[in-house]
């Protein structure tokens, strides 16, 4: 951030109040949606803290080359007003970042919603003050607001990961984190990259660099299953079909498992000789992206033999793709079920490999030993770089929350809290901390999901929520910790009885070290999770204590 916008973000909080009903931090999807219910369905008095310079969150920082939503985009939008719907229309089957960006500045801009977010601005601390019964809320700007209610929209993907590898810090080249990509681009004419990591960030983007680059090396630690997005121009009559049909669409999205307007395809795979199932996988690998599980068989999630039949059929395909035989085995993934890490869609990946300045190397057998000032060393070789990407990925789902150094009861810290993994109920709050709502929060669907889907469902909770504590004279609302406690069973459970478990994802934590291995998302799906939800507020808002401030527990 340059001291200018710092300066600016000094200014414009200057008029602004320091005492408000809510905080909100970040202004991606979640922030916008949750100050536009704050300020009209509430008439609540709130701010907004963002650390860019522009409303986007997720798609605001990865701007990498080929950086694209694995949605499709007639759903990766805001369902909550049909004059947006209709009026936006998208250019692909995914969005890419830059259009994803554009349609959430629309959305601010359409709804006048940014003068309520003070950009360049980070949350750095947020303390419940028991005296006050209200959170103290500080940012980088030396900024301190008293917030009645704290709700925080950071995404589940936005504290990045560079992996503190010997040497990195004295590399004389440029490195970059797909998450925080420079604004103005970076230039790959001419230079030798190397990429770190395949996930859905180095999968996107080795294809682009590697047409521009003179030399790419890869550097893949764990081979993964990919679906071919299929990713087209759209033709304009389907989506003017979907926008006649928004009602059913968002409907089936809203109750499904992963938030997408998908029916499910209700066959087995091992009721099918393997003739038929390679016909009906070939079918579903030609309409690629998510839809690929969903179209084809409905026990690939839950029957290893049945996940077997999928994986085989990947695996093949990836031998039919690359060329060259021992590249093609490298990239054969073996170690981990299909599905049980993030499923990556993507476009022209393994082709890449049959260009001749593109070389793939193993560091799950030959590890990095060191970056070097010229490149990285491995066990078996040495590769001269100009420009190293980390396509390394994230703390997830909860490196953002303890960057903001949240305490809550008795000054607790949340690190300390989640020590051993995130506690919350229904991912949505945490007990001892009260007046804490978290969108998308580990313990709700959210990257298991469609997040738009996800996150309407929590700010529209949320929001019905602190109208109830209105209509009820309520100024405290904390989880039980009794009702916390089920509900981390209950997403155990649900994780359990999958296959996601078998892998190290960050899902798990697993990317990064010493954090505690826990599966964090729920993963009972979308329309369960909805159901459930409901079912809480139906009853009163069951598993939370409800309280006037001062007062005993009320209910
Ligand atoms: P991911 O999916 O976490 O991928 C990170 C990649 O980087 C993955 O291939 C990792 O290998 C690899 N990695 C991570 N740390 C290291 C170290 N220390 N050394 C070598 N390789 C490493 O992040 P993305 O940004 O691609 O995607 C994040 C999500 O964004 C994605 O799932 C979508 O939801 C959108 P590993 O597999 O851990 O062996």
């Amino acid at each position: 951030m340059t001291s200018g916008a710092a300066g600016e973000a000094t200014m414009a909080a200057a008029t602004k109040p320091t005492e408000v009903d809510a905080v909100v931090v970040g202004a991606g999807f979640s922030g916008l949606y949750m100050s536009k219910k704050l300020r009209d369905d509430l008439g609540m008095s709130y701010r907004v803290f963002e650390a860019g310079d522009d409303v986007g969150g997720t798609w605001y920082w990865n701007r990498y080359p080929g950086a694209r939503c694995d949605s499709e985009a007639y759903v990766y939008c805001f369902s909550f007003d049909e004059d947006l719907l209709q009026e936006w229309t998208w250019s692909g089957k995914y969005p890419e970042q830059p259009e994803i960006l554009k349609y959430l500045q629309h959305v601010a801009d359409r709804f006048d919603l940014k003068s309520g977010i003070d950009f360049n601005t980070r949350v750095t601390s947020a303390r419940y003050n028991e005296e006050t019964d209200r959170w103290d809320v500080g940012t980088d700007q030396g900024e301190q607001v008293s917030a009645k209610f704290l709700i925080t929209g950071i995404g589940c993907l936005s504290t990045g990961q560079v992996p503190n590898i010997p040497g990195r810090d004295d590399f004389q080249g440029d490195w970059y984190h797909t998450g925080s990509w420079p604004h103005e681009g970076v230039d790959f004419t001419g230079k030798r990259v190397g990429v770190i990591g395949t996930g859905s960030s180095g999968v996107q983007s080795i294809p682009v660099i590697a047409e521009q680059a003179e030399h790419l090396t890869v550097f893949q630690r764990t081979p993964q299953f990919m679906i071919p997005a299929r990713h087209h121009t759209v033709d304009e009559h389907y989506l003017d079909d979907i926008k006649t049909r928004y009602d059913e669409v968002w409907d089936t999205a809203r109750h499904s498992i992963a938030g997408y307007p998908y029916k499910p395809m209700d066959r087995k795979a091992l009721d099918h000789t393997p003739e038929e199932r390679r016909e009906i996988y070939e079918e579903a690998w030609a309409e690629g992206g998510f839809r690929f599980s969903g179209t084809s068989f409905s026990d690939i999630g839950l029957d290893k033999r049945a996940n077997d039949t999928a994986a085989e059929f990947i695996r093949s395909k990836i031998r039919e793709t690359v060329e060259d035989p021992e590249t093609a085995e490298k990239l054969l993934p073996r170690d981990h079920p299909f599905g049980s890490k993030r499923t990556l869609i993507d476009t022209n990946y393994f082709e890449t490999y049959n260009r001749d300045n593109v070389e793939l190397v193993d560091i799950r057998h030959a590890p990095i030993e060191e970056i070097m000032p010229t490149g990285i060393k491995t066990e078996d070789g040495e590769y001269e770089l100009d420009i190293i990407v980390f396509a390394t990925g994230f703390d997830a789902m909860t490196g953002s929350f303890f960057r903001m150094n949240i305490e809550g009861r008795g000054g607790e810290k949340l690190q300390d809290t989640w020590a051993d993994g995130p506690k919350t109920y229904l991912g949505l709050s945490v007990a001892d901390y009260p007046n804490l709502f978290m969108i998308t929060g580990p313990g709700s669907p959210s990257v298991l999901s469609n997040m738009p889907v996800s996150i309407e469902q929590h700010v529209e909770w949320i929001s019905d929520l602190l109208e109830y504590t209105r209509e009820h004279d309520i100024d405290l609302v904390e989880a039980d910790p009794e009702a916390q406690e089920a509900w981390g069973a209950e997403v155990n459970d649900n994780a359990d009885k999958t296959f996601y478990p078998y892998a190290d994802s960050w899902y798990l934590g697993a990317n990064i070290p010493g954090k505690p291995r826990v599966f964090m998302p729920y993963v009972g799906g979308v329309g369960n999770y909805r159901k459930k939800c409901d079912e809480v507020a139906a009853a009163g808002y069951e598993g939370y204590k409800l309280e006037k401030a001062g007062t005993p527990a009320a209910s």
